[in-house]
């Protein structure tokens, strides 16, 4: 792929919803759904333990044989090493290339499911942005039907719009449910959302490089987290939009909407569905400008958030694409591709998995 220009980042971003203050209540949003054309809505805001070495190769000490320590269930070893973060030849956010120096982690092998997010909510009685009511107080003028807490929902063929009533358990709306989808990623959840759960869970969200370096999967600048190249019709390998976005989606990788998790083949790390599928919520504040002074070890982020589209909004990074990304589009699914939402923001295609650090 060469080098895209900023206006097509700008379309590119017409998949998720393009959020701005209104101005009131920092918690709010109007959405400006653009892209498909719909207008505004208010907007509720190893180890190798020790890495021990026998101190003699014919009577080796116990004390210095360790096991590695069994990842916990669900979730792979993702190895220390060096990779190369970003992408010259990607958008300009991904630029520019930087060698960083990683630590090992664990990292979930699937997006979180619809099942395991229940179990966490039967756990905690824990209610999700999407669900809490407004206090009208925070809204003056806006009429109260605007009020109602809900989510962005895309319709294939007509684009994003809110619809009351949306959230985690009901993906499309009141009339939806995820009865049959147990095994698919939740979504419709907030970055908010995602750090409480994964707090519960004992794990925490991924760095945008950790995210990246286990995408890769040890590649050195891979096109797709497959390899280099494209994703065949006749053997799918992540679930994305086929045909062309947003009129007509082909559905040939057999789902036109999220598909159950490990659907398709894992990546070389035995990642699954770190393309496509549903974005996934990163630690990580967005700004375009992010790798010029990143840390070449660890890097956490940036300090603070900048999405020049929306300087008035703080913004988190999400990465890996979605159902909605398509060849046409905005790519999304490249390892390197980054996305920014505001944190308090559920959407339909978007969703997230855990890391955890070794002991
Ligand atoms: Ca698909």
């Amino acid at each position: 792929m060469g080098p895209v220009d900023n206006q097509r980042r700008r379309d590119d971003q017409a998949p998720t919803v393009h959020l701005s203050r209104l101005g009131m209540a920092p918690h709010l949003r109007v959405i400006a759904l653009s892209g498909a054309g719909f207008g505004l809505l208010v907007w509720p805001m190893g180890v190798w333990l020790a890495g021990c070495q026998p101190t003699s190769a014919r009577q080796p000490s116990l004390a210095t044989i360790a096991k590695p320590v069994a990842a916990p269930p669900g979730m792979v070893l993702i190895k220390g090493g060096e990779f190369v973060l970003g992408n010259n030849n990607g958008f300009p956010d991904e630029r520019p290339e930087r060698r960083v120096k990683m630590s090992p982690f664990w990292m979930d092998d699937s997006e979180v499911t619809n099942a395991e997010f229940e179990k966490f909510v039967e756990a905690t009685g824990y209610v999700t942005t999407a669900e809490k009511p407004l206090d009208s107080k925070d809204f003056p003028g806006v009429d109260p039907q605007d009020l109602q807490p809900g989510a962005a929902v895309f319709t294939e063929g007509k684009g994003w719009a809110y619809v009351p009533g949306a959230n985690w358990k009901h993906p499309e709306g009141p009339t939806s449910s995820i009865k049959g989808r147990e095994n698919h990623p939740v979504v419709q959840v907030s970055w908010d959302d995602a750090v409480a759960y994964a707090k519960w869970a004992g794990k925490r969200l991924p760095t945008e490089a950790e995210w990246e370096y286990a995408a890769k999967g040890g590649m050195p600048q891979p096109k797709f987290v497959w390899g280099d190249q494209p994703s065949s019709e006749a053997k799918p390998q992540a679930n994305i939009w086929q045909g062309e976005f947003p009129k007509k989606n082909l559905g040939s990788d057999k789902f036109r909407r999220t598909a159950p998790v490990r659907s398709f083949a894992p990546n070389r790390f035995g990642l699954y569905d770190m393309a496509g599928n549903v974005w996934e919520w990163c630690s990580d504040f967005y700004r375009p400008d992010a790798y010029k002074s990143a840390s070449q070890v660890n890097p956490q982020g940036p300090k603070d958030s900048l999405d020049p589209d929306e300087p008035g909004s703080v913004k988190r990074v999400t990465r890996g694409g979605s159902f909605l990304c398509a060849e046409n589009y905005c790519r999304g699914y490249r390892p390197t591709a980054r996305m920014k939402t505001t944190p308090d923001t559920g959407l339909c295609h978007t969703g997230f998995r855990c890391v955890k650090d070794l002991p």
